[in-house]
């Protein structure tokens, strides 16, 4: 089929699919999408993989004693931020090629208001300069040095984010120094990684958490050391907005985990927002964006994982991977809980 054709077939489907092919926003016309109706009083956070457990106790107390949804993700997220065993966020992440531990970070609030770092280097809390950007600058992203810099400027203090034992599974990587990206999940990685320990990366990768306050506001984090063994200078979709992270106050929220270049590709977290605009619940928002990008590149199933989680107004939540073990952890006054995330494979 040419092209052009599979693309119409792609978009007549997609037509089908929302709504009875009632909104399409992307056309320009108005949405007659009932907006959902928030549950005030009733916080919650989610957060990606089992770690985002820890992540989450860190977000409720401040939703608890009704805080805003912002100071919730920011705590939230820096609990594995600060945790040297967590190798795919803040301290003790795995470093680049070049032995350089690279984070990529992103936040946004319940007005729209956003910030992020890309490839700082040398701070542990990522997220809390992701946030400086958003208040303390017109920006939207800065990266680098420039990221370091703004931080340094506002009292963060550098420190090593190479551990031990991320150095040893760098060193380890370099003696084939294969030049290819690692998504941290088990089965690709410890293929390539021999002095790791299967198991270890299981559950862990990127944490993307959302939060709605007793105010009814959301708000989200997203915050990463990126692939393993990345080019140095690499930025993910974590750090870019639409992509890691995507907040609507008026909608919901999403973010994303897994192999960031496809994320990119589709604008993954502002997609599933959108398609829960079109009256998706979260988990079935979710689902097409996984499905875009399987259709995009059919064969991205056999090496990498993507997942993305997403709660709407009404404190609904859900997620879908594009492979099996993708998991959420999720806080509420109702419920706390690991679950396992549904997949298209
Ligand atoms: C990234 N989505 O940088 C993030 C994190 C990741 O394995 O890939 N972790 O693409």
């Amino acid at each position: 089929m040419s092209d052009r054709r599979s693309f119409l077939k792609f978009s007549l489907l997609t037509s089908a699919f929302l709504a009875g092919g009632k909104t399409l926003l992307a056309q320009g016309q108005k949405s007659q999408t009932k907006l959902p109706t928030t549950v005030k009083d009733n916080p919650i956070v989610i957060s990606t993989w089992d770690f985002g457990k820890q992540a989450n106790e860190a977000a409720w107390e401040v939703l608890n004693k009704g805080g805003r949804a912002l100071d919730a993700v920011e705590n939230g997220v820096k609990v594995p931020e600060a945790d040297p065993e967590n190798q795919t966020v803040g301290l003790g992440g795995r470093p680049d090629r070049d032995g350089r531990v690279t984070l990529d970070a992103s936040i946004m609030d319940e007005n729209s208001r956003c910030g992020a770092v890309a490839c700082l280097e040398n701070i542990v809390h990522a997220i809390s300069v992701a946030r400086l950007v958003m208040e303390k600058t017109p920006h939207v992203m800065l990266v680098g040095e420039g990221a370091l810099q703004l931080a340094l400027d506002n009292g963060f203090k550098k420190e090593n984010l190479l551990t031990e034992k991320s150095e040893l599974e760098w060193k380890e990587w370099l003696k084939e120094s294969k030049y290819q990206p690692l998504m941290n999940q088990e089965n690709n990685y410890h293929r390539t990684i021999k002095g790791s320990t299967p198991g270890d990366e299981k559950n862990h990768d990127t944490i993307g958490m959302l939060a709605m306050d007793k105010a009814g506001n959301l708000s989200g984090a997203c915050t990463t050391s990126g692939l393993a063994f990345k080019m140095h200078g690499r930025v993910g979709d974590s750090p870019i907005i639409g992509a890691g992270l995507y907040v609507d106050n008026e909608i919901g929220a999403a973010a994303s985990t897994g192999m960031g270049e496809e994320v990119v590709k589709i604008v993954g977290a502002h997609l599933v927002v959108e398609l829960m605009r079109q009256g998706l619940s979260p988990e079935k928002a979710c689902k097409a964006a996984v499905e875009r990008i399987n259709h995009k590149n059919p064969e991205a199933y056999k090496n990498f994982q993507i997942g993305f989680i997403a709660i709407n107004k009404k404190g609904e939540h859900g997620a879908f991977a594009l492979q099996k073990g993708f998991t959420y952890a999720v806080k509420s006054g109702k419920e706390e809980k690991i679950y396992n995330t549904p997949s298209l494979y």
